[in-house]
């Protein structure tokens, strides 16, 4: 089986695209920009108002609306599910046991538990409830009632957080602390509790303007070392708000996501919002009060720069949620509050619940880079302006579970990897946090099912130390099929050139150098920059690209290729 159906949909979409005149950003042949400018765009609200009272923060949750600005509930659900959102983020659902998800809103949902389970069982997953110990909700003293007084827009905002959670990591307990109001003082003290109760990761879709006391909010609430702590940007544009801009959150931005014909990964993605943010979009930029956290190297901004990473937030390419208090049942929803618990839910997922900020940049090829768009007017600055690799609107990119789920540092996750015929470890997940060892499953007695110098059906990636190398940056191989360019990554990849091991026979590819390229011809272009199209043995990992998305050197390199070198070739631009 290889890859060839993607190819037979890549040659047709590089025909449509060639009838376009090949050329810039702009001329309709990105297909990231065209694919997204092609989605409609809805009339859409915020669901809590704003404010620009010190101290005083607001949900980052938007709804679509009819054309008269009304919430008309839909007969069924419409937006993104849980299966999109694991296609589009390469998720494994089935981890997440022993995490505990801690969404912190301010007022109360009195119905949460059952829109809740409305959601679950729509979707298909399993129960979530307090009789069956999976959901809690308490209020900001941890207490299992005397809850704040309800609210509809704050309802929305946490739905939408426990449906988000629910459909990237399904086995995640959840725990929902609704504080009294929404004062920092008080969402603060919602998110102590929640850490005090168990909560492994923390998700607070809030926010407002940056002040002089955000030091000490920042000592008096979100310090947590071990509890991954995760904050929306915010829904107004370029632009700072705290807590995103607090050293100890991971800031989580937005995108606009749709499904793509042609691209490798099935999906593109860009920045939520514009120039002008007609529609909102995301928040990002310059702290002007939290000191430049240690892992954030970037050279435009001297204090802390938003964001760290995002996810899907665009109303227009919105997920669904169930919410009968604020919407009367089914609505679509966007906004960075989606982001947040996206986030926070994969990295729970992925065993990687008590990193920082900093996981994203230690490790950033297990995030899908975002090269286009932006989110306001900077004269052209990554501060609110995707390029590749790292830019504020979007961080270092949007979370690739399939490679997330094998990275280094962080972790927390399991304890040891198993021991036996010889190889130790596995998945390598996990690292070292002070307090458990690696692990990520280890290489327990799983043979391969074929040499992995022969192309056949997908490899299980802890059967040989190699293939777990290969899957961790070629989710392909062992999700779909080893095919040939996973035979070719045992040289790229491992550097063995005697293509030993697996099923232990040799032949096929054992050559360096792998893709048939070494013509000896160099890119008309550097592979991290869009532009012509590139000669597919210019380069090692054009030559990857290309045998993976045909566009890339059939019509252009657009900003779907430029974002590849990272999910394909495990390379990182700067
Ligand atoms: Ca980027």
């Amino acid at each position: 089986m290889k890859r060839t159906a993607l190819q037979r949909t890549l040659v047709l979409s590089a025909l449509l695209f060639s009838a376009c005149v090949a050329g810039e950003i702009g001329d309709g042949t990105d297909r990231a920009e065209s694919e997204l400018a092609a989605v409609p765009k809805l009339p859409h609200k915020r669901v809590c108002a704003k404010s620009d009272v010190p101290g005083m923060m607001a949900c980052d949750a938007h709804v679509r609306t009819d054309a008269n600005g009304n919430v008309t509930p839909l007969a069924t659900a419409q937006g993104f599910g849980p299966a999109d959102l694991a296609s589009a983020y390469k998720l494994n659902t089935s981890g997440g046991a022993g995490a505990t998800i801690g969404i912190v809103d301010a007022q109360d949902d009195p119905n949460a538990e059952s829109d809740l389970a409305t959601y679950r069982s729509n979707y298909g997953l399993p129960a979530c409830t307090t009789a069956n110990g999976c959901f809690r909700k308490v209020n900001q003293s941890g207490v299992q009632g005397s809850y704040p007084t309800a609210n509809q827009g704050w309802a929305g905002e946490i739905m939408l957080d426990l449906e988000m959670a629910s459909a990237v990591c399904p086995n995640c307990k959840i725990l929902l602390v609704e504080a009294t109001s929404a004062t920092q003082n008080n969402l603060g003290a919602a998110l102590n509790t929640a850490v005090k109760l168990g909560a492994t990761v923390v998700s607070n879709s809030y926010g407002g303007s940056e002040d002089s006391s955000d030091t000490q909010s920042d000592t008096t609430y979100f310090n947590h070392p071990g509890i991954g702590i995760f904050v929306s940007a915010g829904d107004n544009g370029y632009g700072a708000q705290y807590p995103a801009s607090s050293k100890y959150v991971t800031a989580v931005g937005g995108t606009a996501l749709t499904k793509s014909a042609s691209a490798a990964r099935g999906w593109v993605e860009g920045v939520w919002g514009s120039t002008t943010n007609s529609q909102g979009g995301t928040g990002s930029g310059c702290s002007s009060y939290t000191a430049k956290p240690s892992w954030q190297k970037d050279t435009g901004c001297a204090k802390r720069t938003v964001a760290d990473v995002s996810a899907v937030a665009d109303p227009n390419t919105g997920v669904a949620v169930y919410d009968s208090y604020g919407s009367g049942g089914w609505a679509v929803f966007g906004g960075t509050s989606a982001a947040s618990p996206i986030v926070a839910g994969i990295f729970a997922l992925t065993n990687h619940g008590s990193a920082d900020g900093s996981l994203s940049y230690t490790n950033p090829t297990a995030f899908f880079d975002v090269t286009t768009g932006s989110n306001g007017s900077c004269s052209g600055s990554y501060l609110c302006t995707a390029k590749a690799g790292y830019d504020g609107p979007t961080g270092n990119g949007t979370p690739n579970g399939a490679v997330l789920a094998g990275a280094t540092g962080g972790g927390g996750g399991g304890t040891g990897g198993g021991t036996d015929g010889g190889t130790t470890g596995g998945g390598g997940g996990g690292g070292t946090d002070g307090s458990t060892t690696g692990g990520g499953g280890g290489g327990g007695g799983t043979a391969c099912t074929h040499a992995i110098c022969s192309a056949g059906a997908q490899l299980v990636a802890a059967c040989d130390p190699c293939a777990t190398k290969i899957c961790a940056k070629d989710a392909y191989c062992c999700t779909t099929a080893w095919d040939g360019q996973c035979v070719g990554e045992v040289s790229s990849i491992c550097g063995q050139t005697t293509c030993t091991g697996g099923g232990g026979t040799t032949g096929g590819g054992g050559t360096t150098g792998g893709g048939g390229g070494g013509t000896g011809s160099t890119c008309s272009h550097a592979i991290c920059t869009a532009g012509t199209k590139l000669v597919s043995s210019c380069d090692p990992c054009a030559t990857k690209i290309c045998a993976a998305d045909s566009y890339c050197c059939g019509t252009k390199w657009d900003s779907v290729c430029v974002g590849e070198v990272g999910s394909i070739c495990g390379q990182t631009c700067q």
